[in-house]
């Protein structure tokens, strides 16, 4: 019997695996005063598709979703109104693709330091992450 008052009041504190995943969240080090960008994984676990349309951290004075583009041969970047993450997929924001670009950092950001960094999507809401700062 205890034990059964046990498992009730257990399980209903196991968390289920987020509809929306964040994996694999790392940021390249970078210099008051300096830019950088922020990379990661989106898992979503659901047979409905989702949009990231914001970021926000107190790390930089301003923190945008970009996408990479060419003209030409030459590389460019832009903010990105919104992201879609289809369905059951993966989408990478990575190097040479999307990424969330902080903008003038408030203080240097150090290999091995800890970011806060929030990501707000249309249907999963608000999902917390703490990226790595590493090359
Ligand atoms: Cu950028």
């Amino acid at each position: 019997m205890f034990i059964l008052v046990m498992l009730m009041m257990i399980l209903p504190l196991q968390q289920q695996a987020g509809v929306i995943e964040i994996k694999n969240a790392w940021m390249r080090p970078g210099a008051k005063d300096m830019n950088t960008a922020l990379y990661f994984e989106v898992k979503n676990n659901s047979s409905q598709a989702d949009t990231l349309y914001d970021a926000k951290s107190g790390l930089a004075e301003r923190v945008e979703v970009h996408e990479t583009y060419m003209q030409g041969d030459m590389m460019g970047m832009r903010p990105a109104k919104a992201v879609e993450i289809k369905a059951n997929s993966t989408f990478k924001f990575q190097p040479g693709g999307h990424h969330v670009m902080f903008i003038n950092l408030k203080q240097n950001l150090r290999k091995g330091s800890s970011a806060e960094v929030t990501l707000y999507f249309r249907h999963a809401g608000e999902i917390k992450i703490k990226p790595e700062v590493r090359k």
